[in-house]
Parts: structure tokens; C-alpha cells; sequence
């Protein structure tokens, strides 16, 4: 039995936080990637597509989309490719938009109950293997639904199997010993990698999974692509496009091939998402003192970058890019006009979706040591500010030289009650010593 394994594509999500234009294409790209997923199972001959669960990012779902997912599972049904769909915690029951209005046709299988259900997958009408599934009747399904799996082992043995052969009675009385069972469940896995970034819903425990019986647990939820084990295959696919800049990397589906009952699947990982975010982390800009040379190195290093992985033909790119350590250029960029039109450029220059700068982790190329030790009001202001640090030294602070923050503020009324988180934010950050450092190297530079 060959299956292919999806979750998570969210279909519409609002991608409110972001311009209009990439919110379109991020929309867009959203159906792309299930055109592609829909022309891999066509063309890989697979014998049921398992999308397991939040389908649909909630409850509104435009027409055209709508439209667009029943041509794509059309062309499916002509190939005679089964859809088995569960629903997650964003499409949960039949009142959400998706699975609640939708004419689903024929050879989609939906489950939106937390009973499981099981049903099997036939090729050249010969079955050849079983999936059974669970879904999400409400949004925040506390319960752990992977324990009322039935073992497959129920209709396994219901006839004694000849050496293993496939003849025995199956759910509907023919899915024999020897065949492979799939379970799909979309569930917070304990203890899986991209666990702490998701909300605990319908959650599972992995030793369960494992003795349950199944040959490959089919799960969604968790946006991170992640085997958890491969005899029984146990896989999150992961989000097939990227939603946002955390969800880096290659995306897409997992080609699942199953020899038969108690055989490890062969798991393949297929790249479907024509829009990819990366983050890229660029040091070494000591050298660059203008914006041109900032704009080469990080040229060189996003190629490099794409040498080792570049992505399928046509891929387009959000990068979030993240220059670290000494920079020459630390002071202009803290101004946000600078950094959008240095994110501008890199965009036109590479050829990229979008940029997004993120400027935190750069310092100015003057060592503040050398300047703090000064014995001059200088070298105290660089004192003093290294002290405003932490909410200790700010406290300490204020404490010891009387300081009032509301006059440091130049009004009279202070602006809350908690004066030493406001100097700290006045001064902190490291904001106030890198202006000041940097006023000393232009300073020390003019003649
Ligand atoms: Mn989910």
C-alpha cells in the first residue's frame, strides 16, 4: 500500500500581520501546494491521500477556494485516489465552514468524530491495507483519542490467516492478516520536537502509539516535520507551506510506502511549498561600511546558503536576516527608515519574496571597554548605563544618586509606578551606549 501523508495546510489563513501583497501570494500558495500534492499522488500512483487534519485554518473559507479544493479533489476522484480527511483543532465538526458546507464528493472520507472509524484502501479492487481515523468534533478536544483505537489485531484475527495471507475478515470483511493498518489522528504528541509551539490538543503519548498495533500513525498538528519512530512509522509531515518566519525550511508531504502488517514503512519526504522562509544569520560585517558592501556579503552568504539547498525550480523566498556581532554600520541601522531600505535592496538585489532585518544582535566595531575606563564624564556615562542594565543596577541606581525618573524623563508626573523599569527602558537595551560610542568613533575619525 503506498499512501500520501499531508497535514496542516491551514487553507485561507488571514496572514493578517503582513502586507497585502504577501498575504495574496501566501494565499495563493496555499492552493499551489495542494495542486502539487494532488499531481504527485496522481502521478505516483498512490492508493488513498490522508490529510491529517486543519485542512482549513477555521471557519471562513471563500468561494474561491472552495471552488478550487473540489477541482483538485476531482482530479483525484478520476484517478481514482481516495481523500481521507480528519479533522484538527481548526476545522473541528460539521458547523465549520470546510467540512460542514462543503458537497464533499464520493471518494472523500471524512472524519470529524472522535469514534474511530476504519475503512479500506483498495487497488485494482483488491484491498490493500486499512486506515483508520479519528477527528475533532470541537476545537479544544482535551481528550486523548488514540487510546479508542481499536487494534488492528480486531479484524486481523477475526479468521485465521493462512501463513500470513490476505484473506482474512476485514472491517468490511476483507482486509486480511498480512495487510498493513494506518491510523491518522491529529494530536499533541508528548514530548515531540516542535511540541512547546503548539497548544496541548487531543493530546497522546508515544508509548501508546507504538504498542497500539498500527503500522504508520498518519498525525497532524505539529507544524515541525518529525519522525518519531520508524517501526511502527510514526510521522508528523509537518506543515506542507510555511506560515510564518519560524516555519523555515523545505515543506511538503511524506510518500509512504507499506510492504505489510509488522514491515517498517519507507518514508519519503517530498518538497512541495513554493514559498519558503528562511532565517539567515550573517556575521563577519566588520569590513562593510557601506550598504553596498553590507549587501554583497550578504549576497555571498545567501548563495552559499543555496548551493547546499536550493529549494525546487520557481521557489520564492522570505528571508528574515539577522547580521550578529560588529558592524560598522550598527548605528545607521537603528533607524527603522535605514533598515527597510536596506531590506528593500537586498530583496531587489537576491531576488527575494521579502526581507525582514532584524538588527538586535549587532554591535558598533568600537570595543566599549576601552571607553568606560575612562576617567572622564564619558567613560562615567558608559558606567553608569552598563549598571542600567539589569533591574537590579537600575534599582541600585536610582537608590544611590537620588535619581528621580521623572525628572530624567524632563516632566514632572512619573509615568508609572515601577521607576526603574522605566530609566532601564530609557536607557537600557544597550541603546544608550552604542549612540554614545558611536558619537566617540565619528568624533575620533574627524579631523
Ligand atoms: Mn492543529
Amino acid at each position: 500500500m503506498r499512501i500520501l501523508h499531508l497535514a496542516d495546510l491551514h487553507l485561507d489563513t488571514l496572514f493578517a500581520a503582513r502586507s497585502p501583497e504577501l498575504r495574496d501570494r501566501l494565499r495563493e500558495a496555499g492552493r499551489e501546494v495542494l495542486r502539487r500534492a494532488v499531481s504527485l499522488a496522481i502521478e505516483r500512483e498512490v492508493d488513498g491521500v490522508l490529510m491529517a487534519g486543519d485542512l482549513f485554518d477555521g471557519r471562513r473559507l471563500s468561494y474561491r477556494t472552495e471552488r478550487f479544493l473540489l477541482r483538485e479533489l476531482e482530479r483525484l476522484g478520476e484517478a481514482g485516489i481516495p481523500f481521507l480527511y480528519c479533522t484538527g483543532n481548526h476545522d473541528p465538526g460539521q458547523g465549520i465552514a470546510g467540512s460542514g458546507r462543503i458537497e464533499w464528493p464520493d471518494h472523500v472520507e471524512l472524519f470529524d468524530r472522535p469514534q474511530p472509524r476504519t475503512v479500506e484502501l483498495r487497488r485494482d479492487g483488491e484491498v490493500v491495507g486499512t486506515v483508520t481515523a479519528a477527528g475533532h468534533a470541537v476545537a479544544h478536544e482535551a481528550d486523548d483519542l488514540s487510546t479508542r483505537f481499536p487494534s488492528p489485531s480486531s479484524w486481523r484475527d477475526s479468521q485465521p490467516a493462512e501463513s500470513g495471507a490476505p484473506d482474512a475478515v476485514g472491517p468490511e470483511g476483507q482486509a486480511g492478516a498480512g495487510l498493513p493498518a494506518v491510523a491518522m489522528l491529529h494530536t499533541q504528541v508528548t514530548g515531540a520536537g516542535g511540541a512547546a509551539d503548539h497548544d496541548r490538543y487531543a493530546p497522546s503519548e508515544l508509548p501508546n502509539l507504538r504498542r497500539a498495533g498500527y503500522d504508520y500513525w498518519a498525525l497532524g498538528h505539529i507544524h515541525l516535520r518529525e519522525a518519531l519512530e520508524r517501526l511502527p512509522g510514526i510521522h508528523y509531515p509537518g506543515n506542507p507551506q510555511g506560515r510564518s518566519p519560524r516555519e523555515t525550511g523545505a515543506k511538503g508531504a511524506l510518500l509512504v510506502e507499506l510492504p505489510g502488517a509488522g514491515v517498517a514503512p519507507s518514508v519519503e519526504f517530498v518538497e512541495l511549498a513554493p514559498v519558503r522562509w528562511e532565517r539567515l544569520e550573517v556575521d563577519g560585517l566588520r569590513a562593510a561600511t557601506t550598504f553596498d558592501e553590507f549587501i554583497g556579503i550578504v549576497g555571498d552568504r545567501w548563495r552559499e546558503l543555496r548551493a547546499e539547498d536550493p529549494g525546487l525550480p520557481g521557489t520564492q523566498w522570505i528571508v528574515r536576516l539577522v547580521p550578529v556581532g560588529a558592524s560598522p554600520l550598527a548605528a545607521e541601522l537603528d533607524h527603522p527608515e535605514s533598515r527597510r531600505d536596506l531590506g528593500d535592496e537586498i530583496a531587489r538585489t537576491l531576488d527575494l519574496l521579502g526581507v525582514e532585518l532584524r538588527v538586535e544582535g549587532i554591535r558598533s566595531t568600537v570595543d566599549p571597554d576601552q571607553y568606560r575606563e575612562r576617567r572622564d564624564p564619558a567613560g562615567l556615562a558608559l558606567r553608569l548605563l552598563a549598571e542600567a542594565e539589569s533591574r537590579e543596577g537600575t534599582a541600585a541606581l536610582i537608590e544611590r544618586i537620588g535619581l528621580d525618573p521623572a525628572e530624567l524623563a524632563g516632566f514632572r508626573d512619573a509615568p508609572e509606578s515601577d521607576p526603574s523599569g522605566y530609566v532601564r527602558r530609557l536607557l537600557g537595551g544597550g541603546l544608550g551606549a552604542r549612540i554614545l560610542i558611536e558619537h566617540f568613533r565619528r568624533e575620533g575619525e574627524s579631523p
